[in-house]
């Protein structure tokens, strides 16, 4: 990779570090929005469900690493005429809006599509509780195909449907697929970050932009915490390298609680998982520097900067704050397969 490709991936890793996504979610209550919420991030306890909030007037808005889901409030001209909702509500805000259902939609929610289509904005459908759907002699491709085309004629055109079960977990990861499929550069890096994953394919799409991010992180330094490394003859901020480990942490959603929960189930993988806690200290940084030989950090730099003749203290630093940070994402993507291998829920 040439220094202008590395300049190209700092330039958008600290942009996504920084842009959040904002997603909007519609729909009748008890559709299963505030579930759809806590499914998205994977944080089940992040919103309150099954607590109808149809008499309020109000945005809620909820927050999870830098991914914002906002239960929008009925559309209704009754209520607020088109353009005082649009207003009220910050619609323009919102890269993604999702209209989730759990039976028939109403009046409201197709003329809110419609408004939306009107502004170039794009609007998937989550036809949420598929499990609850049950016809004798029906198989699963025709009763699916008959609510969406019974959904495509309420709503006077064919639209995009996914199938979901916040209760079975079915169809989560095509919604994350979709949703991503519909973000670009940095919004989608971010979304891949923090999203929960529900395939390895979808994880491993995260240990891309965990270490796209980690590519960055590795470049700051912000002088706070600097400890030399012995037999390499520089310092490493341990700081700012405690701080990236916190963020890819919580890209993986590996809080301590899930680490010591999972630790106890799969005896085989409380190793890694102590390591996950204890490496993202500065004791453990200090430990896991000294894992790492001259050697090894110069063919590290060489494969981002193949021109570099004499390395200079500022890529040696930058060389083992990569190895460092890859190593962290490797651990913590393992931990995650596992855990998804297993269904682990908390
Ligand atoms: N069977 C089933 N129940 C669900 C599903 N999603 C949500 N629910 C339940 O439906 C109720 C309403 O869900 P909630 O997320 O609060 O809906 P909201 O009013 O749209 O925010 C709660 O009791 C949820 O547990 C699902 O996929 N399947
Ligand atoms: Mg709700």
């Amino acid at each position: 990779m040439a220094e202008a490709d590395y300049e190209e991936i700092r330039q958008n890793a600290e942009k996504s570090a920084k842009t959040p996504v904002y997603i909007a979610l519609f729909g009748q209550p008890g559709a299963g929005k505030s579930s759809l919420i806590n499914a998205i991030t994977g944080k089940p306890d992040l919103v309150k469900v099954g607590v109808g909030n149809d008499e309020t007037f109000e945005r809620e808005d909820h927050e999870w690493n830098g991914l914002f889901l906002s239960d929008l409030p009925g559309y209704g001209t009754a209520r607020f005429p088109a353009d005082k909702y649009r207003e009220k509500f910050k619609i323009d805000q919102f890269d993604i809006f999702l209209c989730v259902t759990s039976g028939k939609l109403k009046e409201d929610d197709i003329l809110f599509f419609r408004q939306l289509r009107q502004d170039g904005k794009h609007c998937i459908f989550v036809r949420n509780k598929i499990d609850a759907e049950y016809q004798p002699g029906q198989t699963d491709a025709d009763l699916r195909a008959r609510i969406k085309e019974n959904l495509a004629q309420q709503i006077g055109e064919s639209v995009e449907v996914v199938f979901t079960s916040c209760r079975t977990g079915e169809g989560l990861d095509e919604l994350q697929n979709a949703i991503e499929g519909s973000l670009v550069g940095v919004k989608r890096d971010r979304f891949n970050r923090s999203a929960a994953a529900y395939s390895k394919e979808f994880l491993e799409k995260k240990k891309k932009a965990c270490r796209e991010y980690a590519l960055y992180a590795a470049g700051v330094s912000a002088a706070a915490n600097m400890v030399p490394v012995p037999g390499l003859g520089i310092a490493v901020d341990v700081g700012a390298i405690l701080g990236a480990m916190g963020l890819i942490r919580n890209d993986f959603n590996l809080t301590e609680a899930r680490l010591d929960k999972f630790a106890h189930i799969a005896p085989n993988f409380a190793p890694i998982a102590n390591q996950i806690i204890s490496f993202a200290t500065k004791e453990g940084v200090l430990q896991l520097l000294k894992r790492f030989a001259a050697g090894q950090v110069v063919a590290e730099v060489s494969k981002f900067f193949p021109g570099i003749g004499s390395l200079v203290a500022g890529a040696v630093s930058f060389g083992v704050n990569i190895l460092i940070l890859n190593f962290y994402i490797d651990d913590c993507y393992e931990i995650a397969s596992e855990m998804l291998a297993k269904h682990f829920r908390d």
